[in-house]
């Protein structure tokens, strides 16, 4: 009997992401100004092996060969994002040239290869200059963001038409801010909570900007959605479960997709949720034109007295004939469309991406440093699968981007993980596309997986 294909959509948008600080390298070259990643790096024992984002990929110097890279392996879209300090060296004031121009070239070479450019104005490297003033817990931050947002429309909106604000604001906030174990290398619950608060209005702010330039493209925000599952049906674990879910969701999606902050969230937090003004809501409503989702694995939920402010403890859950990748997360394909159809049948339906799925898996190179990666395949084709059914019980998905195009800095874990198409010889930056990158060429020729 012939194997079911599963097809996806003729406008389907096929494409591979990657991020500023995590592949570009150049930290401080071409007036570039410091990031609070920058500074990081170079705090004792915050990074694993004591990498550095420094040099990374280098792809600040060979995005070129890159792209054609990219063009070989068949991508329709390539998704980067901008590096605000090396745009902005003190965040604001003055622009420096020659940082825009690097993101002009990379347009340029992206459209010249037929490759649609997406691009997200901010990935977590805040400049240090600002972080010194404060940071995503200073309200000002909103107006910083704005600043930076219409230097980078004014350049690129022209022939940039997919936007998204921010990449997974919660890790920003909550890892940042919260936990301390992602720059800035804070541990303060309430200045995470307002730096939430902040970088939803200064995404809000950033769309303002750009729907007022009339430049016709769509703008979104790109939420880390990992699947949540009560690790029992005790009223503790299903309110443990509520509280994270609480925390990862309903904060950033409740007021964007339905004007309202998550009331009985907000009472458990007391004087750790964050201080709203009068009108913020409003600003915050309907500020996205599509929903950006980032989505890796499933954990189970359980109420845990010394589980922090949430009093909850997460454990990787792995589906039955699954187990967990090199970051130890559960695989769980029916997750990812468990996370489409809650956006569809409690978020207004609204137009969604993949921004990201992937794994960092056990990648072994053979004698040519080729990787016959065939357990990313295998991950890679069960999700694109759930999310092939979750479209044809009509989630509106436009587009998908695998977790990564290159092998990169992967923040407080350095150079272990591997989450690459491409294999980078982190001694000789030498590119060496994994057998993934051939397996995904053929999917996207297709516009279909086979099972
Ligand atoms: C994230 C970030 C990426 C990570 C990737 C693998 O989702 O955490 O967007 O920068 O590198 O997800 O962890």
């Amino acid at each position: 009997m012939e194997k079911k294909l599963y097809t996806f959509p003729d406008n389907f948008i096929w494409g591979g992401i990657a991020s500023a600080y995590q592949i570009e390298g150049a930290w401080n070259e071409d007036g570039k100004g410091e990031s609070i990643w920058d500074h990081y790096v170079r705090l004792p024992d915050r990074i694993l092996n004591g990498d550095t984002g420094n040099t990374a990929c280098d792809h600040y110097h060979q995005m070129p060969d890159d792209v054609k890279l990219m063009k070989e392996i068949g991508l329709k879209s390539y998704s980067f994002t901008l590096s605000w300090p090396r745009i902005l060296p003190e965040g604001i004031g003055e622009i420096n040239q020659k940082g825009l121009d690097f993101y002009d070239r990379l347009v340029d070479r992206l459209l010249e290869a037929g490759i649609l450019p997406k691009a997200t104005l901010y990935h977590w490297d805040f400049p240090l200059p600002l972080q010194e003033k404060g940071g995503w817990p200073n309200r000002d931050s909103i107006d910083w963001f704005g600043e930076y947002a219409s230097a980078v429309f004014n350049k690129l909106a022209d022939r940039v038409n997919l936007w998204a604000t921010h990449n997974e604001p919660w890790v920003a906030a909550f890892l940042g801010y919260g936990a301390g174990i992602h720059a800035p290398g804070i541990n303060d619950a309430t200045q995470a909570y307002q730096a939430a608060h902040h970088l939803l209005l200064s995404h809000a702010k950033a769309v303002e900007i750009y729907r007022s330039g009339n430049y016709g493209g769509e703008i979104g925000l790109i939420l880390n959605l990992n699947h949540l599952i009560p690790g029992s049906d005790s009223d503790e674990d299903l309110e443990a479960t509520q509280r994270v879910y609480d925390e990862t969701h309903s904060l950033f999606l409740d007021p964007i997709f339905l004007g309202k902050y998550p009331e009985e969230f907000f009472k458990w937090l007391g004087p750790n949720q964050p201080q709203i003004e009068a009108g913020d809501l409003e600003k915050l409503t309907g500020t996205a034109d599509y929903l950006g989702i980032n989505h890796y694995n499933s954990d189970k939920v359980y109420y845990d007295h010394f589980g922090g402010w949430l009093k909850a403890r997460l454990e990787p859950y792995a589906a039955p004939g699954w187990g967990f990748t090199q970051m130890g997360w559960g695989i769980n394909p029916a997750g990812l469309k468990a996370e489409v159809m809650n956006i569809v049948e409690n978020y207004s339906h609204p137009k969604m991406m993949v921004t990201e799925n992937g794994c960092a898996a056990v990648d072994i190179p053979d004698e040519n440093g080729f990787v016959n990666d065939l357990d990313r395949i295998r991950f890679l084709r069960a999700h694109l699968i759930t999310l092939q059914e979750a479209i044809e019980e009509g989630a509106n998905v436009r587009g998908y981007y695998v977790w990564s195009v290159l092998d990169n800095f992967e923040w407080e874990r350095g150079y272990s993980k591997k989450f690459g198409l491409i294999r980078v010889d982190f001694q000789t930056l030498e590119r060496i596309p994994k057998q993934s990158a051939y397996w995904y060429r053929d999917v996207i020729k297709n516009h279909a997986v086979q099972p």
